[in-house]
């Protein structure tokens, strides 16, 4: 590719837009604008202290959830069918197309993993083997959807600010028969990509970063970067060195790497404000269809919604929502400050 890991390294003083490669879209950048005046919104940043099993959470061990049925005594992780599903299998079908009017079916099943029987844990204060378990559980359920599902989302919401409805660490699974947007909009960049130049759109964008202003770890098998396109203050994705399409098909070594991967970007985020990180996380993994699926690299995108201390979080409305996304702080400052915060 004879891409040199300094490109872009230079600081862009003024205000730019830059261009997606992912997903086809501009982010607005505009630097030094932090500095303005604030007024607005403080959220609250007190963590409070977590009872290690409360009787009152629906995830805990041996409680009685929202549809009468009782959580087992799990140890590691434990997934459950959603009891308030947004997919469900059996619809009646949907096929409406009248003018500019269109709809169709989406079938789909929605899960729920608990990360672990212990209320008071997060991913990153887990221990190795217990986010292990972690891993292996989204690729085993990743792998069993997409026998009969499309587009396998797995994700989890971190933190009130996030609308996580339950400080229990948790995550939920999504499987649909349909693409979804974001999926479309990189499948299409993915494929065009190596089409044209016969290698692996993320692969080649790591080896880019790797070592550059905007990484923010790395180990052998994972790179952890601010997307030079990052909408999101201190948006991260999580990169894998060689192309791996789904986390089914991440080799043990690479699963053992992502665990500390994963520990030590938390471990990063926690530091960074002195506070328990909320965000929005999940993993990108190639459609479950017989079309191509070589082109697809595995990733993982961070999306915590902080700007600028514990209490101030980043709104997307006006421009970002009626022109297009817009930041202040720049991609490279956002990764140097989480490199500081490690
Ligand atoms: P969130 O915290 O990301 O909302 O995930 C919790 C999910 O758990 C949510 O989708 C489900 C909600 O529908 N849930 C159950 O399935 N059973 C319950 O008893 C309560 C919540
Ligand atoms: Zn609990």
């Amino acid at each position: 590719m004879g891409l040199s890991p300094g490109v872009t390294s230079e600081v862009i003083p003024g205000p730019h837009r830059r261009y997606n490669a992912l997903t086809d879209e501009w982010v607005l950048v505009s630097p030094g604008r932090t500095s303005r005046p604030w007024l607005g919104a403080e959220e609250s940043s007190a963590d409070s202290d977590l009872l290690t099993h409360d009787p009152d959470c629906y995830l805990c061990p041996g409680s009685n959830r929202a549809n009468g049925q009782v959580n087992p005594d799990y140890e590691g992780t434990f997934v459950f069918d959603n009891d308030f599903p947004a997919l469900v299998k059996g619809t009646s079908p949907v096929n409406v197309k009248e003018g500019l009017i269109s709809a169709e079916s989406q079938l789909g099943r929605c899960r729920v993993v608990c990360f672990s029987p212990r209320h008071d844990l997060t991913l990153g204060n887990m221990s190795d083997d217990a986010v292990r378990q972690v891993v292996d559980t989204w690729a085993d359920e990743s792998a069993r959807l997409g026998a009969e599902f499309t587009w396998v989302q797995v994700f989890e919401n971190r933190g009130e600010m996030m609308g996580a409805s339950n400080p229990h660490p948790h995550g939920q699974i999504w499987a649909g028969s349909a693409l979804p947007v974001e999926a479309t909009k990189e499948n299409e960049t993915q494929l065009a990509y190596h089409d044209s130049e016969g290698s692996h759109l993320l692969i080649d964008y790591g080896a880019q970063e790797s070592g550059g202003p905007r990484e923010v770890l790395s180990n052998a098998n994972w790179l952890v970067v601010v997307p030079f396109w990052a909408t999101w203050p201190f948006e991260t994705m999580v990169l894998p060195r060689t192309p791996v399409h789904d986390l089914a098909s991440a080799p043990d070594e690479s699963r053992d790497d992502l665990v500390t991967t994963l520990k030590d970007l938390l471990g990063i985020y926690d530091n960074l404000f002195r506070r328990s990180f909320p965000y929005s996380m999940g993993w990108h993994q190639a459609p479950y269809w017989d079309l191509p699926r070589e082109h697809w690299v595995l990733h993982g995108h961070f999306y915590p919604p902080l700007l600028r201390s514990a209490g101030v979080r980043k709104f997307m409305v006006g421009y970002e929502l009626l022109a297009e996304p817009q930041r202040d702080i720049t991609p490279e400052e956002a990764a140097e400050r989480l490199r500081s915060a490690g």
